[in-house]
């Protein structure tokens, strides 16, 4: 072992005598390095003895009859979902289907679902797809605290809240001003009150920038182009203030102070173009003051864009100059950066290079001093800037001072210790920061540690999200599955312990212990406005053409198992899951109607649709929930 990672130290020390030709990718040699398959590329003085893989990891595996002892919430990607799943098994528990239909739970078919979503004026959905990449859940006293989970829709600029208690999406916004909302991060605490110390607020990112307001005056003039960095309360969901910046927004992240937000900014060139882009040697990460935000926001010095009522606060270079009224302060980082994440410790920001082989450690008290007055560089926040390997994108946190970097050309962990990177930056260069390198299959993006960005950072697990799975599963057709990776990172050594096929793609998540929540196991009858009283409620209402059918269920029947419409009738079916049992769910189909839903032991929901076909439709039950579940069935008897 201890001669391993001294192979490992020798690797550093010979990495940084080969800076020039790893100083940094271009674009060229950025497409050219994927193009090629990159499993061998930058193989040079990184890769650890093979011996080393077959060190034994903690055992994954969880027994039949036994229960996970994490929850991990993962991002489904463009499925638009996000995943529950039990780790350290990886068994997918649950999906929350949040910006896309969902034809199991009848998600954008019943009405309650159909609200949340939101339509257009004839009924129909507004939007029907999603991209999801962010999701990360409220918290209280620097840990999690179980009530909300957040998630981005990059496609259509939304952000979704997730109930934890019940695992189900109660709001969504479509954030004004903003395309290709990318990042999301709650805040930890309030900057002002120190009572509040649990998530008020969700910041989000918009990495498109687009003229504004975008309504077609504007639009060949590039340069005028602008992003924004909106808030969104958190209980309210309304979007609080937006700041106008220079530059994108790609990733956020949040100090446990609550003071301090930042977005990475890979486009500080405003270019619109994949050259244009990537043309300046450094790019941003940029820092915003909240107190003072929301004291500028409070004081009225905002503006708004097109229809939006939204307050919006000037966060540009030219208005922020003087750090002692500066809302927005912008720190200078190597070319391209990725994820930018928060040490558990709540010290550091840390930012990942992407087309820079660095990792740059951005000290958050410096930071504060610049805003405060008493630091005059802002750039003199960055307390290292190392060297870690090719294609840096995320950082995870073992609790212990280490920190784990995705490395995407390399498709390679690696850990790397920050206090020893701080030494290192500062003039020792005897201090060998790498810890340990980890081969991954292939060409990882997000990573996680089991509560990584939360003060309980326990450093048990690491899962990282692969991008490339190639040929770790049986082949099934050209669309291959992502590689959830999962490491133990008990040691000093990492260990490779497991891998999951996971349907494309999930980008970020998080892991965190199971006794953080108390989900819900039954609903009650009062939790629903619409509930029907007691089977006895059941039966069929009209007015004019306006028809409601109220159905109780109890396994196996429905009441009634028969009802009558009147071709042309708007009939709106309410439904009440009368079981009691945990677990007993009932699915509600029409025929030829387009129409299924489940409803769950004391649920009710709701759909509404046009009769527009004479005939008798049967209604049965989808969920399978008793042995004479097939029998669970009715006419839906649609007169001319
Ligand atoms: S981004 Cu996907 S690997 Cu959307 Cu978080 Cu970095
Ligand atoms: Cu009710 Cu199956
Ligand atoms: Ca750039």
């Amino acid at each position: 072992m201890s001669t391993e990672q001294g192979g490992n130290r020798a690797d550093t020390a010979e990495r940084t005598t080969t800076t020039g030709r790893r100083q940094f990718l271009g674009a060229a040699g950025l497409a050219g390095v994927v193009g090629a398959g990159l499993a061998t590329f930058g193989a040079a003085g990184c890769r650890r003895e093979p011996e080393s893989q077959a060190t034994a990891g903690a055992d994954p595996h969880v027994k039949p009859g036994e229960l996970d002892t994490y929850y991990g919430l993962w991002s489904g990607g463009h499925t638009g979902d996000l995943r529950v799943l039990g780790m350290p098994s990886g068994r997918e528990i649950h999906r929350v289907p949040c910006f896309v239909p969902d034809p199991l739970v009848g998600w954008g078919i019943t009405n309650e679902s159909k609200a949340i979503m939101g339509t257009n004026p004839d009924g129909s959905l507004k939007y029907t797809v999603g991209d999801t990449h962010h999701t990360h859940a409220s918290y209280r006293d620097g840990n999690y605290d179980g009530r909300y989970a957040w998630i981005n829709d990059k496609i259509n600029c939304r952000i979704a809240r997730i109930r934890l208690d019940t695992f189900t999406c109660d709001k969504i916004t479509e954030l004004p001003n903003v395309q290709g909302f990318h990042g999301i991060f709650p805040d930890k605490a309030d900057p002002v009150d120190p009572a509040i110390n649990y998530t008020t607020r969700v910041f989000c990112g918009s990495e498109f920038s687009t003229p504004l307001p975008n309504d077609g005056r504007g639009m060949n003039d590039a340069s005028a182009y602008r992003s924004l960095f909106t808030c969104v309360d958190a209980e309210s969901m309304e979007v609080r203030w937006q700041v106008l910046i220079d530059g994108n927004c790609d990733l956020v992240a949040t100090s446990f102070d609550g003071k301090l937000a930042a977005t990475n900014q890979y486009n500080t060139e405003m270019g619109v173009t994949f050259a244009d882009m990537m043309s300046a040697e450094r790019d941003r990460c940029a820092f915003f003051h909240i107190e003072r935000i929301e004291a500028a926001v409070a004081a009225g010095r905002t503006r708004t864009y097109g229809d939006s009522k939204v307050p919006v606060v000037d966060g540009t270079i030219a208005a922020n100059g003087d750090p002692a009224t500066a809302l927005v302060a912008y720190v200078s980082v190597p070319k391209n950066p990725h994820g930018v994440n928060a040490s558990p410790d709540g010290k550091y920001f840390i930012c990942s290079g992407k087309l820079s082989p660095t990792a740059t450690v951005i000290d958050l008290s410096r930071v504060l001093e610049w805003f405060g007055g008493t630091r005059e560089d802002i750039d003199s926040s960055i307390v290292a800037e190392v060297e870690i390997g090719l294609g840096p994108l995320h950082t995870a946190f073992d609790g212990r001072g280490n920190a784990y970097t995705t490395l995407f050309l390399d498709s390679q962990i690696v850990k790397w210790n920050v206090d020893a990177a701080i030494r290192f930056h500062a003039g020792d260069q005897s201090v060998a920061y790498v810890v340990d390198r980890l081969d991954v299959h292939y060409q990882p993006g997000h990573i996680n540690a089991s509560q990584s960005e939360t003060k309980a950072a326990d450093g048990q697990w690491l899962a990282v999200g692969c991008k490339f799975s190639k040929d770790r599963f049986l082949p099934a057709g050209p669309l291959h599955p992502e590689n959830e990776q999962l490491i133990d990172i008990r040691g000093e050594r990492m260990v490779l312990v497991a891998e999951h096929p996971v349907r494309p793609e999930p980008h970020d998540f998080i892991i965190f212990k199971r006794e953080l929540l108390t989900p819900k196991q039954v609903y009650q009858l009062s939790d629903f406005p619409l509930a029907l009283a007691s089977g006895e409620d059941a039966g069929v209402t009209r007015s004019g053409n306006r028809v409601t059918v109220k159905i109780a269920s109890v396994a196996p029947v429905f009441s009634p198992s028969e009802f009558t419409v009147r071709r042309g009738d708007v009939v709106t079916v309410i439904m009440t899951n009368f079981d009691t049992v945990e677990d007993l769910t009932h699915g509600f189909a029409i025929e030829k109607y387009n129409i299924n839903f489940i409803v769950n032991p004391q649920e009710t929901k709701s759909v509404t649709f046009r009769a527009d076909r004479t005939g008798v439709y049967w209604y049965y039950c989808t969920h399978f929930c008793h042995a004479l579940h097939l029998e669970m069935r009715g006419r839906m008897i649609v007169e001319g």
